[in-house]
């Protein structure tokens, strides 16, 4: 089973029914029902066929949400090639590397992006035959009458997802349709979804929470998805009080910002239409899950998935919802709590998250090493999954407390920032001499990159911040600076971050 044969079922049965409405600004909306979404996408792999698309080949996509993000996705996956997706705020230096380690035959972009990919070095372009503007999308299209898509099996890959660079440099996850599949049929159960959903989807598509648990499910069973270029706190509420939906899912800084509007609305907030609001990415404080259930009547939903995994646990839908617990294993997850000799601990204690089952991804794309150091035979000779995830579970509930992560990884608004990359970027600034970036704790974003320095004279922090934004994503650039005469460091050398003190 290929995730077009799930998709199928809605098209085929439901074909006028409003599959995807998309919306940006004071744009009048465009609309496509499942026949003409699937037709388009149709249209295009006939085309990408024409063009010599074959099966396996990486498409590599920098796009912002839009329909033709859909149309193209659904027409790559179609003809078994994979898509390489690219977070829309990463600038030269990780394009460059997702390029050149993902190798794509052809770039899925928007006009006003081409700047950007200007600035790539050209040997990290080397495979790109092609560049597809989703403005001339139409030109790419053709007859799809005689068009025979290829066999695609469940264990073909549809993704490459470059996510978790403790070295600095992010691999790819390889995940198969069948891996996908089973995040979607675990969701799909768990959370109740009916055709007659209708979820409000702000979040960027380049990553596993919008294009997973959001448009997957939603095409699957057959509900409609309401895009949205991006996130907007005011549009935002104003769609989730007119009554159109029914879900919604966020990273808990949307949250916050949802908070902080409906704070600020008069109006009474009735959202009695809505059936499910969901979080996850980053721990949701519990807090914003009261304050948000006293402005709404709604508890949030929170969920803990992996980009490698898809999702793992989830509070359950008919409850309880457990502030600050991300739930119990969904349907088809298997988990382990080990310590850190790989036994299982006693409930009630502290260990890392283990995982396996259907939904975990098989590989890092050309990282051999990278993937036998990510798992651990049992003695019935099972793949266990390590996620670096440190956890405890109540032996009662079997809820899951998720305490922290193992790697050296910052969560900010939902996205990931490797501390090393950051450092990397730092030390090949004319006077620093050495850079730790630790994460530092923050109200909107979860958390913050702060840079400690040993530089060798006085920089500009404007100069720097300009130069990093340069290089990596805006989110990453460091939001403050701390000076050291010297940073911590064991007898081995090895940087030791949890002894650098933040407090002045
Ligand atoms: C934008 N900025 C940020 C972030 N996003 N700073 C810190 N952290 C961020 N996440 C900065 C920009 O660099 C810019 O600053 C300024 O904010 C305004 O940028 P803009 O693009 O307008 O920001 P925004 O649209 O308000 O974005 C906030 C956001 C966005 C909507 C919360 O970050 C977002 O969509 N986050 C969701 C990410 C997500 O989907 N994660 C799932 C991945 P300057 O101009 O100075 O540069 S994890 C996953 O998929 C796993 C499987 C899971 O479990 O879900
Ligand atoms: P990514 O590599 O982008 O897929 O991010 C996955 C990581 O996000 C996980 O390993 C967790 O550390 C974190 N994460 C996901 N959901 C949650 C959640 N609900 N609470 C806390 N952390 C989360």
């Amino acid at each position: 089973m290929n995730l077009h044969d799930l998709f199928a079922i809605a098209r085929h049965r439901t074909p006028d029914k409003l599959a995807l409405q998309f919306r940006t600004g004071d744009k009048p909306a465009e609309t496509f029902s499942y026949a003409e979404l699937f037709g388009a996408a149709d249209r295009l792999a006939a085309g990408l066929h024409d063009w010599g698309l074959q099966k396996g080949d990486h498409v590599a996509f920098y796009l912002d949400n839009c329909p033709e993000f859909v149309i193209a996705y659904l027409a790559v996956i179609r003809l078994g090639a994979v898509m390489v997706p690219i977070n829309r705020r990463y600038r030269r230096r990780e394009i460059g590397h997702i390029l050149t380690d993902g190798t794509p035959r052809l770039l899925i972009t928007e006009a006003a992006q081409l700047p950007i990919l200007d600035d790539v070095d050209a040997e990290a372009k080397a495979s790109l035959e092609d560049i597809l503007v989703v403005e001339d999308l139409s030109e790419w299209q053709t007859d799809a009458a005689e068009f025979a898509p290829p066999v695609v099996e469940g264990d073909d890959t549809a993704l490459i997802m470059y996510t978790s660079g403790t070295t600095g440099r992010s691999k790819g996850a390889m995940i198969s349709h069948n891996n996908v599949l089973a995040t979607m049929t675990g969701l799909l159960s768990a959370w109740a979804w009916e055709h007659d959903d209708v979820l409000l989807l702000v979040l960027p598509l380049f990553h596993t929470h919008g294009l997973v648990v959001g448009l997957h499910c939603a095409l699957a069973a057959g509900a409609t998805t309401l895009l949205r270029r991006k996130f907007d706190s005011t549009e935002t509420v104003n769609e989730l009080l007119s009554g159109e939906s029914t879900l919604f899912f966020a990273v808990p800084t949307i949250y916050v910002r949802v908070v902080d509007e409906l704070r600020q609305r008069s109006e009474p907030i009735d959202m009695s239409h809505m059936r499910l609001f969901c979080s996850g990415s980053a721990p949701l404080a519990p807090e914003t899950l009261k304050a948000f259930r006293d402005l709404t009547g709604h508890t949030i939903l929170e969920r803990y998935g992996m980009t490698e995994t898809g999702m793992n646990l989830s509070n359950h839908y008919a409850g309880p919802r457990v502030p600050g617990s991300v739930g119990a294993p969904l349907p088809g997850v298997a988990m382990r709590i080990v310590n850190e000799q790989g036994e299982d601990v006693t409930p009630g204690e502290e260990g890392e998250i283990w995982l396996r089952g259907s939904n975990v991804f098989s590989s890092y794309w050309q990282a051999p090493e990278k993937t036998l150091e990510s798992f651990t035979r049992d003695a019935l000779g099972r793949r266990w999954f390590h996620t670096g995830d440190m956890a405890r579970q109540d032996p009662e509930s079997g809820y899951v407390t998720l305490l922290g992560r193992q790697h050296d990884l910052i969560i900010s608004g939902g996205f990931n920032i490797y501390p090393r990359e950051i450092e990397e970027t730092l030390t090949t600034f004319a006077g620093v001499r050495e850079a730790a970036v630790i994460g530092a704790p923050h109200p909107e974003w979860g958390e913050v990159p702060v840079a400690c320095l040993v530089v060798e004279h006085e920089i500009d922090e404007d100069e720097i911040i300009a130069f990093c934004k340069r290089e990596l994503a805006g989110f990453k650039a460091p939001r403050e600076f701390r000076y050291f005469d010297e940073l911590p460091r064991n007898a081995m050398g090895k940087l030791q971050k949890h002894l650098i003190e933040l407090e002045d």
